[in-house]
């Protein structure tokens, strides 16, 4: 973990030209290298326009100098931000009358780890200000703005909170042998059991929704050569990206394209038209078709409507993965034949879209909480789901056994897996992780 001591510097604001550009200083000195640009005793939280100046007394710029005492501020610490021009020599002078001044360059998310480590936020809000800035979609953004709220938190000290109510409960039967078991079954305890299973599923498909959101899915189109793979990744896209053409084996280069559905980032990937071919060049374009399909979190599998799709072709399929199977070119076969069911789109036309659309929503798992979705990450997900698999054995003991240790036990591994998400107890690998991944400057 990073010595905490130290004063911290970086500039906040993304490379290249802007109107404005950022200095970020947080730590003990921060007051002091305020006076040495400025030459002012700055007063907290009074945006002051000024000379910036070096440590030769050159005015670099004028701009806004903002001052926070901690433990008043983003980090807790004592901050101090210089708004300059949006020039990076600029920007990297005052950097240098920061690190002249004894502050150190800060490592990515920094700042915000700091942040966590002095208790102004917790680890899943932490997380949530690295998604807000990733978000790629407004409803992800908003999702992310959820849970950097706390909202997300909120629901997991809600579950926590009746799970200690429930260890309570049983270790004070406990307590009472003689009466333990008629305590432990009688069905309060048991509908308590219940709701604490609800409220763990309700927050689970709130978070997954947040996952997809952030992560999104990868959806690869495959199929026989010309069945219209290229003209459905171009409909899908709304743009002329892929080569269509009529002679069977246009595509060989795998294309990925990004788009989203209500918020749901898909990525697409068109590939070659899979056939055994001399030409090695195809043969190259089939082979990377394969590796993609390996990859995929979905398959499309396009087919000719009027057609059913070679069950040798589908064979050759990855079977783990999940496929829907698309009959493109309805306009000229406007219904299904055959005993496979699928859906019946036309790639010339847009036929059949909005349905196709649906269905992707819909296999993805993304159906839209009336509260919204929440930003997850994989490892959320993880502990909730583990949580929840702890309060059902939980339960099991309880109605099988009237084990009430064991079950109290189960209960209080629920508690550690929910505990790790906020970051009550988290490993400072995992921390070093997480905030390894954040912009610098955060
Ligand atoms: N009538 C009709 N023609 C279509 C439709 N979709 C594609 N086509 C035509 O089918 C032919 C092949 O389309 P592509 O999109 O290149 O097919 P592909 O599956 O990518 O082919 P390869 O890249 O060779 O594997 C082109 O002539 C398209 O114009 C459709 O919905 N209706
Ligand atoms: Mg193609």
């Amino acid at each position: 973990m990073s010595d905490t001591t130290d004063t911290i510097a970086a500039i906040a604001t993304a490379s290249g030209k802007g109107a404005i550009g950022i200095v970020k200083i947080s730590g003990a000195r921060s007051l002091e290298i305020a006076s040495l640009v400025t030459r002012q005793l700055l007063k907290p939280r009074q945006a002051r326009y000024t000379p910036f100046f070096d440590s030769a007394d050159v005015v670099i710029d004028h701009g806004i100098a903002l001052y926070f005492s901690g433990p008043d501020s983003y980090t807790g610490e004592d901050v101090l931000e210089l708004q300059s021009h949006g020039n990076h020599v600029l920007l990297d002078q005052l950097l240098k009358v920061a690190t002249d001044a004894g502050a150190r360059i800060a490592r990515p998310g920094e700042f915000t780890e700091r942040a966590f480590l002095n208790d102004k936020m917790d680890l899943a809000q932490a997380e949530a200000v690295s998604d807000l800035i990733q978000a790629s979609t407004q409803e992800a953004a908003s999702a992310a703005v959820r849970s950097l709220q706390g909202e997300f938190s909120a629901q997991i000290a809600v579950i926590l909170e009746e799970l200690v109510n429930c260890r309570v409960y049983m270790e004070s039967a406990l307590d009472f042998a003689e009466e333990e078991i008629d305590f432990l079954k009688d069905s309060e305890l048991a509908n308590r059991f219940t709701a604490l299973n609800d409220l763990v599923s309700h927050l689970l498909q709130r978070s997954h929704e947040g996952a997809l959101l952030r992560d999104g899915i990868s959806m690869v189109i495959a199929g026989l050569p010309n069945v219209g793979k290229s003209s459905l990744l171009n409909r899908l896209t709304g743009q002329d990206t892929a080569i269509v053409t009529d002679i069977a084996g246009t595509t060989r280069d795998v294309l990925k394209e990004e788009i989203n559905i209500d918020g749901l980032p898909i990525h697409i990937i068109d590939t070659a038209g899979l056939r055994q071919s001399d030409d090695p060049i195809e043969q190259e374009g089939v082979r990377r078709a394969h590796d993609q399909l390996s990859q995929a979190d979905r398959i499309l599998f396009v087919v000719e409507a009027g057609r059913q799709p070679e069950p040798s072709l589908l064979n050759e399929l990855p079977a783990n993965i999940p496929m829907s199977l698309v009959f493109n070119k309805s306009d000229l076969h406007p219904e299904v034949i055959g005993n496979r069911e699928g859906i019946l789109v036309s790639a010339s036309t847009g036929e059949g879209f909005d349905q196709l659309r649906n269905h992707i929503k819909q296999c993805a798992g993304f159906e839209k909480t009336a509260e919204g979705a929440l930003m997850a990450r994989r490892r959320h997900i993880d502990a909730l789901t583990r949580a929840q698999s702890h309060i059902k054995i939980a339960h099991q003991h309880l109605l099988e056994t009237a084990a009430g240790e064991l079950s109290a036990e189960e209960l209080r591994l629920a508690q550690e897996q929910l505990n790790q998400i906020t970051g009550e107890f988290t490993s400072d690998d995992l921390l070093g992780e997480i905030f390894s991944r954040f912009c610098i400057g955060k």
